[in-house]
């Protein structure tokens, strides 16, 4: 791995180019000839900017455009293009549900420019020139438990002047999920562009209002944070390009940023009363996995991930967060001073693919400020769940009736950038796919053949994770040896681990929807799949790809495809898996999978 070292970073100084240090890091980056294989994003002030708190909705009705907009992520930034949901310059407004009220959203693609339409990779999935400009969108609700024709399904397009509306049941536990684009081949530059935002589904424990029966903060010691990277230019624009080695317009396998984003703000600072904090972090960048900490070594408390809350806070000093993955904290500021700070900061490395092209970690967020003030003086509560008045425990891992294999690989072998990823060795429209049966549990084993870390996202379900195990992955191939692409591998892995079972982390050890998966290493998940009597719809009904037209140029547009011959016809079924690596999900790290009876 490449690092910057101490005489470039003083050399960069005395030519006056300012760089800032943290800890002894170079903070921001700026130009850089030592790593001549990555962009760069522009030298930038940290803590410049207050930590924008993102406008909560409460209703059962919503309409949510996707719009083109101009949005700056940082006081000495330009706007720059960018895309967004609602009135939201970039990202969307966080939207409240409750436990057993439908929340429907009549969603419309209003996009009349896309910010990365130069980027649009016309080798894949059948992408055609005609798609930046008419750009093909799919609003998904992540951890949603949600009827198959509302799941946001990569085929199921809204195009401009076309939209859906989706009814999300609700009937699940109150839990931090987000809503993003999904369409096919295009999910990681419609995302990274802006399509994301956080969607909190409380319930009659947690309730979100003062003296909830919780005993968790609400109000303004509630708060989302949305952390993203990104790579921006000195003009205001976003690039989703990281490095030089992939000409524009081709898909890249990863694009690693060097500023971190939160909430659609480049490194801010948020002034917090001195009391304690509920704090829903989501991991909604691209490509990086990020272990974050507080400057000041302080411990926290885990309340809750993707699938909801844990059975009592776990103490901690440190979460491993992946793309995709939400976790729910509780922080307490009380014991700053008045105007100290501490930082939000991450140590985990740049991935290995990452490195080997010149990318180093990013070392931090954002900063908290202690205000004078005091705040939330509630204590950290006992327990979250099983008791009086508390919903019930998570309870054990129940034990599995089928096992599976799965893998991770990238058929063309080490490549960088890589050519293709893939699941179980297969392309998106094999039908070759997993089929559990409704009302079983199922143990899944990921094998990750790769020496990358790959975030796995199941939709429809939560599970647990029973562990992991670095696993022999040269031995494993020699024996099991990985067919051309289009060829089902699900190799054993068992019997090449080289080490005893790690269990959870504790803020793994409730229920999920997203995992990371080690590099050569097997990750074993459990997973409950519902019966249709249990979720209230079919999981497996077929259902049309058609969507709305709401725009009469779009009508047009359409009769004349029709007439052309053109357009998408016929049914879809079932849900997907992938990789949260956005890139990895356009290309082809995502496969199908139904749920039978
Ligand atoms: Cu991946």
């Amino acid at each position: 791995m490449q690092k910057i070292s101490r005489r470039t970073l003083l050399a960069g100084i005395a030519a006056g180019t300012g760089a800032v240090l943290l800890g002894g890091r170079a903070f921001a980056d700026g130009p850089d000839a030592s790593r001549p294989l990555l962009f760069h994003s522009p030298r930038l002030e940290p803590f410049v900017d207050e930590l924008p708190v993102l406008p909560r909705l409460d209703a059962s009705t919503y309409r949510i455009d996707a719009v083109s907009t101009m949005h700056s992520f940082h006081r000495d930034l330009p706007p720059g293009p960018a895309l967004a949901y609602g009135d939201n310059t970039y990202g969307g407004p966080t939207l409240v549900a409750h436990r057993g009220q439908e929340t429907s959203i009549e969603y419309r693609n209003r996009i009349d420019a896309h910010p990365f339409a130069p980027d649009f990779d016309t080798s894949l999935h059948g992408l055609s020139e005609r798609d930046r400009t008419d750009v093909p969108t799919s609003m998904h609700l992540h951890g949603g438990v949600t009827p198959p024709e509302f799941d946001g399904n990569p085929e199921q397009i809204s195009r401009p002047g076309q939209g859906f509306t989706y009814h999300y049941p609700n009937r699940q536990g109150a839990t931090t999920m987000w809503y993003h684009d999904h369409a096919m081949a295009v999910t990681r530059l419609n995302a990274y562009a802006g399509l994301a935002g956080v969607y909190l589904l409380r319930d009659e424990y947690d309730t979100g209002l003062p003296g909830n029966p919780l005993g968790l903060p609400t109000g303004e010691f509630e708060l989302e944070l949305v952390l993203q990277e990104k790579i921006v230019n000195g003009d205001g624009s976003q690039s989703i390009r990281s490095t030089p080695i992939v000409p524009q317009g081709r898909w890249e396998g990863g694009a690693v940023g060097d500023v971190g984003v939160v909430n659609g703000k480049i490194w801010p600072e948020a002034r917090v009363a001195r009391g304690l904090y509920r704090l829903r972090l989501l991991n909604a960048a691209s490509f990086s996995i990020w272990d974050l900490h507080f400057s000041n070594g302080m411990p926290f408390w885990v309340i809750g991930m993707e699938g909801g809350l844990l059975d009592a806070p776990a103490p901690t000093t440190r979460v491993r967060l992946s793309p995709g993955e939400r976790v729910d904290l509780l922080v307490d500021f009380a014991q700053l001073e008045p105007d100290v700070t501490v930082e939000l900061r991450n140590t985990e490395p740049a991935a290995p693919q990452a490195a080997q092209i010149g990318a180093v970690h990013m070392p931090v967020f954002m900063r908290f400020r202690a205000d004078r003030a005091r705040g939330f003086t509630g204590p950290v509560p006992d327990r979250l769940r099983g008791g009086p008045g508390l919903p019930p425990l998570v309870g054990p891992i129940p034990a599995p009736r089928t096992v599976r294999n799965v893998s991770l690989s990238q058929p063309s072998a080490v490549r960088i950038p890589p050519s293709i990823m893939s699941l179980n060795n297969l392309n998106y429209h094999s039908d070759d796919i997993e089929l559990p049966r409704q009302g079983t549990v199922e143990q899944w084993n990921i094998v990750n053949a790769t020496p990358d870390p790959h975030p796995i996202h199941l939709h429809l379900v939560h599970f647990r994770v029973l562990g992991r195990q670095a696993i022999d992955t040269l031995a494993m191939c020699a024996r099991q040896p990985q067919p051309p692409i289009g060829i089902k591998w699900t190799p054993d892995a068992d019997p090449f681990v080289v080490e005893p079972m790690r269990g959870p982390e504790p803020w793994e050890t409730g229920y999920k929807d997203t995992v990371v998966c080690d590099p050569n290493s097997v990750t074993r998940i459990v997973a409950y799949f519902p019966t249709a009597d249990e979720l209230g719809f079919d999981p497996d009904a077929t259902f049309s790809r058609d969507v709305h037209t709401f725009d009469p140029h779009r009508a047009a547009h359409l009769a004349h495809d029709a007439h052309a011959g053109q357009g998408s016809h016929g049914d879809l079924q079932g849900y997907v898996w992938h990789c949260h690596i956005l890139d990895h999900e356009d290309h082809d790290m995502m496969l199908k999978f139904r749920t039978v009876t």
